[in-house]
């Protein structure tokens, strides 16, 4: 196999810093093209070349000849090539992958809405503010009793599943929606939040900004 010739399209968001955060742990090296979404840049016929659904981020390796894009299928791709973050046997793998679809089915979408609904809808809509508040909250309640057990979500191994969940509840921080209840889930939070990799991750393209 040829050496991967790795390209990111992305922009500074939840999605997007579970792809930088992934390939600044993993050390590899990556071309970073810069999608302004809010210039539209996600809707130029070359982007939606790559990703028809128009969003980022979109992953290509140009020596093997694969457009990926959905941000779990590009950490998986990540996981294949570099051996690692995936979990050693086949019970630590196929928790890495629970949790990683966990979070691509469940949180992640629920807490797009929720920042939608709480920072974005006029007027204010608070049926939906309070549908997305429960369904996040019982999400945050489902990480946190898997975390008083575990020390990451796969178990004993920090994995895709850890950067996946951390992308989107970095964004939770910033926006000010408070887990900090959920003790075992903030904890973990502290813990991913201080390895450098992620450090570096949730500033590229550049750091994230409140609504
Ligand atoms: N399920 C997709 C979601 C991707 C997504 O929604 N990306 C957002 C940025 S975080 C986007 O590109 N939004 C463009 C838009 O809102 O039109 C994934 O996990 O990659």
């Amino acid at each position: 196999m040829s050496a991967p010739d790795l390209v990111l399209y992305t922009d500074s968001s939840p999605n997007g810093f579970k792809i930088t955060i992934a390939l600044e742990e993993l050390g590899l090296p990556y071309t970073l093209h810069h999608v302004r979404i809010e210039q539209g840049e996600h809707r130029a016929e070359q982007f939606l070349a790559l990703n028809p659904s128009g969003r980022i981020p979109v992953l290509v390796d140009r020596a093997a000849d694969i457009v990926l894009f959905e941000s779990a299928a590009i950490l998986l791709y990540l996981a294949h090539l570099s051996g690692q973050l995936l979990g050693q046997g086949p019970q630590e793998r196929w928790a890495v992958i629970t949790w990683l679809m966990y979070h691509s089915a469940s949180m992640g979408p629920l807490l797009g809405q929720r920042v939608h609904f709480e920072c974005f809808d006029s007027p204010p809509n608070p049926c939906a503010i309070h549908r997305y508040q429960a369904l996040t909250e019982a999400t945050f309640a489902t990480l946190d009793q898997r975390l008083a057990s575990h020390p990451w979500l796969a178990g004993e191994a920090y994995s895709m599943a850890d950067i996946a969940t951390f992308g989107w509840l970095h964004i939770a921080r910033l926006v000010a929606f408070d887990f900090s209840r959920y003790t075992h889930l903030e904890a973990w939070y502290a813990r991913v939040a201080q390895r450098p990799g992620v450090q570096r991750g949730i500033r590229l393209p550049a750091p994230a900004t409140g609504p």
